[in-house]
This record gives C-alpha cells, structure tokens and sequence, in this order.
C-alpha cells in the first residue's frame, strides 16, 4: 500500500503503554484519512453512553493522505473524540507541524486511550514512546507551554497542547498549536484535559516521501501547486485581510451576529472589519506548508500579539457589542491562551449577556463591556464563580435557566454557531442545522451562494443540494485528505489538483464520484454516533436551528421584519433528508447505509432505533 503508513498508534496513559497496529488498502480507501478514519475508531471502540470525559472516551490525532506532503497547505491534522458538549461525534482541524512529523514517524493515526494519574506530555520519536511527567507546566497557559515545549524540544518541535481551559474540563476547550492555530471545537481539548495530557510532541525521521507512490511526480506538482496558489493570492490579494474581509460583507448583506444574533448589521462594524485589522496588522502567521498564511496578529490593547480571524472578531466582536478592535485581541487572546474555543466564548457571553437584560438570570454583565468580558473568560477557564455555569455552553445553561431561554441560545446539538446570522438564510440555516458535528460552518458555507447566486429568502430544495455538495467537498475531502480548503474556496485553485495529488501519493484514481461517496459515509456515520448516543431521545428538531431565527424578525434595515418561516425550513429540511436518503426523522435507512457498504453500522444502530427500509 503506498500514500498511508497503514500504522496505527494506540497509546494508554493509565498504565503507560503502547502498540502499533496496521490497517490495509480496503480501510484506507473506504475511509480515506482524517475524520473518516477518527470517525471509523470512535464508532468501532466506543460504548455508547461513555463519559465523554472519563477514561474510556479516546483522543485521536489522524493524518490524510497528503497531510505533511510538500504541497499547498498541507500542515493540518484532525483532532476528535466523543464531544463533551454536544454528546456525540466532535472534531475539528489544526494547523501544526504534527502532520508533518507523525508522518514522518511512520504513523497516519495516534489514538491515546486511559487517564495518567499525573499531568504527562506524550513524546513521540519514531517508535520509541516517551511518557513525560509534567506536573510543572500544569496550570500555565498555552504561550509559555509553547516556549516550555520549545525549551524542551528545541524550537521546531512539533506539538498540540492545552491551556487551563481543556485542565479544567470547560466543555468548548480547544487544542493549540503554534502561533494562533487552534481546533476542536466541541472541546476536544477538555478530552485532553480529561486524560491529564497536557501536551503532544512529536519527532519522525524517516523520509517523507518513502510511502509515496510515485515521489518525484508529488514533489513536482507539489511546487508547481505552491507556485500557483501564491500567484493566484498575489492577483486575489485574499490575505490582505484575509478571513475578516468577511465581516463587512456580512454587516452589508444583513448577516453579522450582533447582540447575541438580535441584531444583523452594525453602524461602528468598520471599527473591526478587514480593513481596520490589516491596518493594525504587526505580524502574519500561517500553518506549515503554507503559500497563502491567513494569520493576521495585531497588538492587543495589553501590549500582547494576538492573531485574529473573522470567526474570533465576529463572535468576541460584534456578537457582544465590543466594537474596539484591540479590546476584541485581548479576548482573543485570552481565549487562545486559555484554550477556549472563541466561538463558544463569545456565544455563551452573549447569551449571559442577553439573560441578564431579559430578567431572566441574576448578573452584572452588559453587551458592549469588554472589561467585564475579560473577567469572564478567566472565570470561565478556571471555572470560578458563574465561570463555572458558563463553562457547560449555552445549552446547558438554557435547560438550567429555563424560561424559554433555549429560544435564543444560539446553538444547534448543543454547539454554538458560527459568526453568520440567519434571519434572512434559510439556506445556510439548513447548513447550520444539518453540519456533522453541530453549528459549525465549516462543513457547508452556502451563504456565499446564497447571497450571491441564488434567491436570497426562498426554499429551492436547489439550497439543500447545494448543501450537500459542499458539505460533500469541505466536511467530507478536505477533512479526508486533511488539507487546508483556502486555496480552493478563497484562491480558486481547482479540485482536481488535489485528486491529482491523491493519485500521486496512493497510487489510487479517484474518480470524483468516488470521494463524495466517502464524504457520504462520513455523514452518514456521524448521524449514526449521535442516534446511538441519543436513541429515542434523538427527533428531527436536532436538526433545527434556535427558534430567534424564526421569532425575532430583523430589526432595522433594509431588510426589517424579516425572519425565517418554520414551515418552509421544514419543507427544506425534508428536501435534505430524501436527497441523503435518510428518513424523516433524518435517520439513514437500511437501503443508504447498504449503499455506502454500511452494513454493520445499519445492523448496530438497529439495537437502538427502528430504521426505516
Ligand atoms: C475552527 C474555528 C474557526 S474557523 C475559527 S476562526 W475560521 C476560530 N479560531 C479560533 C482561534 O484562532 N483561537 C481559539 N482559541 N478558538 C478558535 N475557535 C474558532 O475555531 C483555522 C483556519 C480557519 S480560520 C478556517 S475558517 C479554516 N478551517 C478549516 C477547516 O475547518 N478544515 C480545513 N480542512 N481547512 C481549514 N482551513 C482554515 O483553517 P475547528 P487553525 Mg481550527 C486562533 O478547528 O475546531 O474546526 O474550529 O484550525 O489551524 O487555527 O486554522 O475564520
Ligand atoms: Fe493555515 Fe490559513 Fe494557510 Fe490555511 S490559509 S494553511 S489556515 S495559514
């Protein structure tokens, strides 16, 4: 087999051990890398019903096929578990020498299993399996674990760590690595926390290219990929404000969260927006085998450098009324030092916001205070005082509060959404609703389409196809063969190449047909973890976004008074389901899994739930 390792690593904390297993061609092409094979490991291993944050719950670093090969944007790697905040199938996807090195080590996937009894780093060199005590760095925040680490291991070590978030189990903790990279928002890092593992290292030094079917055709479309994506930035200018040049796109267009999503549009937005952040830019940062580096890092209002992208300035942002773009980088900063997700964050400081001007819950905190908001997040990270309760995500802190308040907790399966309001964008709603892990935009960002292709407001069941073959290419190939998908959906730079990569590495012609196949797979499979995990308490309405989208028209503008319709999302949602083949409880029948080789996944979740022919 040429393009994987075929080595899995399994790694037990409790009693510090650790084997290699190997996988052949048939898994790898049915599961591809990544999130499939996370996926595949977490649905095969896990009882249901698992504490999320207990020993049996298992951590999995995965590589793609062409993760870490010389080609563009090729430094990610994928983190999953069981989520502590939604219950069921998490992941997300980090920028970090990781995918470089665990390759190099000869290995495509890390599963770590167990609790260590004391705060360890996992060193990883080639075969050789290193259990670190260190009970000393526990406590510290991410930046002087990366120098620790650095210290250590010398300034090119390849790592994922937390901060004290993931210690201290808050439920949206991510994983760090570098410079600003961080993943796994629905808290992977508290798994992390969970197994005492405060950081991963790792160091290979077998050649690259050794696995690779036919090398020297890599290397050359590798650098002429390389040559191409920064020629295509350079005429783009993409990276000039990089993610943010969304932020005024969304305030234009009536889709900015403002005021915990009450609102659409700001007048003092162009205080934070692309703009003003490439303005204020002292550094750039970018992911390893990067042409086109995203990470803008501007100096914060505590003299910290503090890199930004739209999702953290949308949500830390506007979400809450701040509208001061070195105060947003001190939130932001905070967040990534602690290792708290910034979505979740400013979500959940939104919605405490939004309760406590309802009269619902009892506090202090007013949109619009950054100095409050800081005292928070710490809070939140150490899980002091309310930190404590703000730490379980608006959704558990909607079933405490009660009152309705789950109408404008802005989350969907219990992961808070993205920086896109979608009063007026029922296609992107349905992303939103229907997205693998819960709110997340990366799986189908439709809203692009939506405002600029297609009728804004309709329900075209052309939206939930829509839908669907991006979810096919974002959630499915690119989490797959782990790449970043910038270079496709900011630069332009054609899907084929990356098939043309996958045939160089592997050897293995994928038609297109083939990889929306697996992508198929993938969603169908994360469905099926959160059936299992819910039974009969899963219903349709998971797959619905919070009722403010539907109840609280747009404010102002000129777009006021408007507000999705209940009845039409459902119409569109039952699109969705009969182009997946699922059924109406957007369950997959026997007939799809059957279609996907699914068999015994099929025949499993029919212990749980009556599936449909
Ligand atoms: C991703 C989510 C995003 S998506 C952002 S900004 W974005 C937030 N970033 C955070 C951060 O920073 N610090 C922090 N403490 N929390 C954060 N939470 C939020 O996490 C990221 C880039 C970005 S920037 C995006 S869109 C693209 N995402 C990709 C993806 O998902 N898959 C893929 N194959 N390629 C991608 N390329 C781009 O990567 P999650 P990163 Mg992230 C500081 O992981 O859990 O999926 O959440 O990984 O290395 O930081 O790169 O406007
Ligand atoms: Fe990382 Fe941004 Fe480059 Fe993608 S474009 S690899 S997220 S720095």
């Amino acid at each position: 087999m040429k393009g994987w390792n075929g080595k899995i690593l399994r790694v037990n904390l409790s009693n510090k051990t650790h084997l290699v297993e190997t996988f052949n061609e048939d898994f790898a092409k049915k599961w591809l890398g990544g999130r499939g094979f996370a996926l595949k490991i977490l649905w095969d291993e896990l009882k249901p019903g698992i504490n999320p944050l207990g020993p049996e719950n298992k951590l999995i670093i995965a590589l793609g096929p062409i993760s870490g090969i010389s080609a563009p944007n090729t430094g990610k790697v994928v983190v999953a578990a069981k989520s502590p905040l939604t219950g069921g199938y998490g992941d997300g996807n980090v920028g970090s020498h990781i995918a470089i090195q665990l390759r190099k080590a000869g290995y495509d996937v890390l599963v770590v299993e167990g609790i260590s009894d004391e705060p360890v780093c996992l060193y990883i060199e080639d075969d050789k399996v290193n259990f670190l005590s260190v009970k000393e760095w526990w406590g510290n925040g991410t930046y002087e674990t990366i120098e620790l680490i650095k210290e250590k291991f010398g300034k090119n070590a390849a790592h994922l760590l937390i901060g004290q978030a993931g210690e201290n189990l808050v439920r949206y903790a991510v994983i760090r690595s570098m410079e600003g990279r961080a993943g796994g928002r629905p808290g992977i890092g508290a798994v992390m926390g969970s197994k005492k593992l405060k950081a991963i290292v790792v160091k290979g030094t077998k050649n690259l290219y050794e696995i690779v079917a036919d090398p020297e055709k890599m290397k050359q479309l590798g650098s002429q990929g390389m040559k191409k994506v920064k020629e295509l930035d350079e005429k783009s200018h993409w990276t000039e404000q990089s993610t943010n040049a969304i932020l005024s796109w969304c305030n234009d267009f009536d889709a900015l969260p403002v005021k915990n999503f009450r609102k659409t549009s700001h007048p003092l937005s162009h205080q934070i927006d692309g703009v003003a952040l490439s303005k204020a830019r002292i550094e750039t940062y970018g992911c390893p085998h990067c042409v086109m580096a995203c990470g803008i890092a501007i100096r914060d209002d505590e003299d910290h450098v503090s890199e930004l992208d739209y999702e953290n300035v949308g949500m830390l942002g506007a979400n809450l009324e701040i509208f001061d773009l070195p105060a947003v980088g001190t939130l932001n900063y905070l967040c990534d030092d602690y290792g708290l997700d910034t979505i979740s964050t400013g979500s959940v400081l939104g919605f405490y916001a939004d309760v406590i001007e309802q009269g619902l819950y009892a506090g202090k905190f007013k949109f619009g205070d950054s100095k409050a908001a800081k005292e928070l997040i710490k809070k939140i990270a150490y899980r002091e005082d309310v930190g404590d309760f703000l730490a379980g995500g608006t959704k558990r802190m909607s079933e405490k509060i009660s009152n309705n308040s789950n109408e404008f907790a802005m989350q969907v399966k219990g992961l808070e959404i993205s920086a896109y309001n979608c009063k007026f964008c029922p296609g992107m709603a349905l992303a939103f609703g229907t997205a693998g892990i819960g709110a997340h935009h990366k799986e189908a960002w439709v809203i692009m389409y939506e405002l600029t292709e297609m009728e804004r407001g309709s329900y075209d069941p052309k939206k939930a196809e829509k839908v669907i073959e991006l979810q096919r290419i974002r959630g499915g190939l690119f989490e797959g063969i782990v790449s970043c998908r910038f270079p496709w959906i900011e630069e332009g730079f054609e899907l084929e190449n990356y098939r043309d990569y996958i045939k160089a590495t592997t050897g293995i012609t994928f038609p297109f047909n083939d990889f929306w196949e697996i992508a198929d797979r993938y969603y169908a499979l994360m469905r099926a973890f959160f059936v299992r995990e819910f039974k009969d308490k899963w219903v349709r309405q998971m797959d619905y976004p919070p009722a403010l989208w539907f109840k609280d028209p747009i404010p102002n503008g000129k777009l006021a008074g408007k507000v999705l319709d209940w009845r039409q999302y459902d119409e569109l949602l039952s699109a969705y389901y009969e182009l997946r083949g699922w059924d109406d409880r957007g369950i997959p029948t026997k007939t799809a899994f059957e279609k996907l080789g699914m068999d015994d996944v099929s025949k499993e979740l029919s212990e749980y739930t009556d599936l449909s022919p």
